[in-house]
């Protein structure tokens, strides 16, 4: 059947064999996608796509943590079609600007809340995370240069986290299969664990207390490098691609305290965390940490079109604009006039709904109090949530925690049955992931959770079925 006849009129199969016959899909094996074909995404509305064989998906994604304000917006599209006409492009390297990037920085600056003698008064603007991510190395390499600690170069990462695919990115990242494959990390980058209580909780420990001790690594690891040797840590406030990893409360708290005392610079990469996902502009206000580098990509325009860059607060911005001289640093669509005029447009968005609001209001608690129900499956160990950002993992035996081992591969069993049933949700090895548009209804909540609950139990079914529990 092929009731939606794809604009180019090619068929889905005729789309299919030229995307394997041509395009390099981003983390892909292309071996196994040309045996299957790609799906191939048509369109969009509200928190639903649609594939070329007219098959409707709530995507429970947003895209890929991008769309907070869900599809279809017409005042985003209507903001790049004025601001191209206007001006699609002019640089900003040699002392010009443009009025839709001086706006959004301003604005930025302006919703980027003060924590203790932290503010953020400037925005340095690329295209993406991994860019943005890339750029902070540089920014932070250069602000101990400047003063005067040039042995300052080590960042300190955390193990599983994803900071981008650049070569600085996935350094900063700790994806072990990015590791592997380019020579990576490069120099001067290190990792500690990330504060996963489900996987490494200590019998008879608390989340408080495991939050404590994991922080305390990053303390053994500046201790181990030699303080004067370390620049900056960086980490996301949940990890995101990770397999959604919420930390415990203690945890944020601790991490200030020992960056704090060694003076090294906290960057908080909130690609995924910003824009109202946790019901927050800017997510280090939910957990109340101070950083001096805010990444941010993905939802300033929710996805419509590239943008990212890095919130530069105080402490670092005074060091590198009052006594750095040129900074020689940058991209050609830094400050891009027609994805700054849709980051403009999309905020607005933001406000006139209340997105954030909602999140950390009622509709937060109503998504909290209803994802907090998957508790009860068979097959669940424990179900997260955060904001508009939610994790479960996938066990064999609830009381024992006996997990899954790889080869059973049982996160992609349930994505399978997801897709099967109209639900786009991620699988990170036995963990399942969402971060749904912001915009949900209630009807909208209701209806994922009993689509994720109905993956549950077919996924339950399978596993009974193939002798896995
Ligand atoms: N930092 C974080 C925290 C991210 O989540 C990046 C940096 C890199 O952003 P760009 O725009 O360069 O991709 C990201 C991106 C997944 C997945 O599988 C997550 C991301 C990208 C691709 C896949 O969940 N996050």
């Amino acid at each position: 059947m092929n009731t939606m006849t794809p604009p180019s009129q090619l068929s889905t199969q005729e789309i299919q064999a030229l995307d394997s016959a041509h395009f390099i899909h981003p983390f892909t094996d292309h071996g196994d996608l040309a045996t299957r074909g790609a799906r191939v995404i048509t369109r969009s509305e509200g928190v639903y796509v649609w594939d070329s064989e007219g098959v409707k998906l709530f995507d429970a994604m947003s895209g890929l943590w991008c769309v907070n304000v869900g599809y279809g917006r017409k005042e985003l599209a209507e903001a790049a079609y004025q601001q191209m006409m206007t001006l699609p492009f002019y640089n900003s390297f040699f002392q010009t600007t443009n009025v839709p990037a001086v706006k959004l920085a301003t604005k930025l600056a302006a919703l980027a809340p003060k924590v203790g003698d932290r503010s953020f008064q400037h925005v340095f603007f690329s295209s993406s995370g991994s860019e943005s991510n890339d750029s902070n190395v540089r920014m932070v390499r250069r602000y101990w240069d400047l003063l005067g600690q040039p042995d300052r170069k080590v960042i300190i990462g955390r193990l599983n986290a994803y900071h981008g695919s650049t070569m600085a990115g996935a350094s900063l990242g700790g994806m072990s299969a990015m590791h592997a494959q380019g020579d990576l990390p490069i120099p001067n980058i290190t990792h500690i664990g990330q504060p996963y209580y489900f996987d490494d909780g200590l019998a008879g420990e608390s989340a408080d207390e495991f939050g404590l001790r994991t922080a305390g690594w990053l303390e053994e690891k500046i201790l181990e490098l030699g303080a004067d040797k370390v620049a900056a840590f960086i980490a996301e406030p949940i990890q995101g691609a990770g397999g959604v990893i919420i930390p415990p409360a203690s945890y944020w708290p601790e991490i200030q305290r020992i960056v704090d005392k060694y003076g090294i610079l906290l960057i908080s990469d909130e690609v995924i965390c910003a824009f109202g996902r946790l019901g927050h502009w800017f997510a280090y206000e939910k957990f109340g940490y101070k950083p001096d580098l805010v990444t941010f990509a993905k939802a300033v325009t929710s996805g419509y079109i590239p943008l990212g860059g890095v919130m530069v607060g105080n402490r670092v911005a005074k060091v590198l604009i009052e006594q750095g001289g040129e900074f020689n640093h940058g991209y050609t669509y830094s400050g891009h006039p027609v994805a700054c005029a849709v980051a403009l447009a999309n905020i607005e968005i933001m406000e006139t709904e209340q997105l954030p609001q909602r999140v950390c209001g009622e509709m937060g608690d109503y998504f909290g109090k209803r994802y907090a129900e998957l508790n009860d499956h068979p097959l669940v160990g424990v179900a997260e949530s955060c904001g508009f950002v939610a994790g479960l993992v996938l066990v064999k035996n609830k009381h024992t925690k006996e997990r899954f081992v790889e080869d059973d591969a049982v996160g992609m069993i349930c994505r399978g049955h997801c897709f099967s049933n109209g639900l786009i949700m991620r699988a990170v090895g036995d963990r399942m992931i969402i971060a749904p548009p912001l915009t949900l209804t209630h009807a909208e909540i209701d209806e994922l959770m009993r689509l994720i609950r109905l993956c549950l139990d077919l996924t339950q079914q399978e596993l009974h079925q193939k002798g896995l529990i």
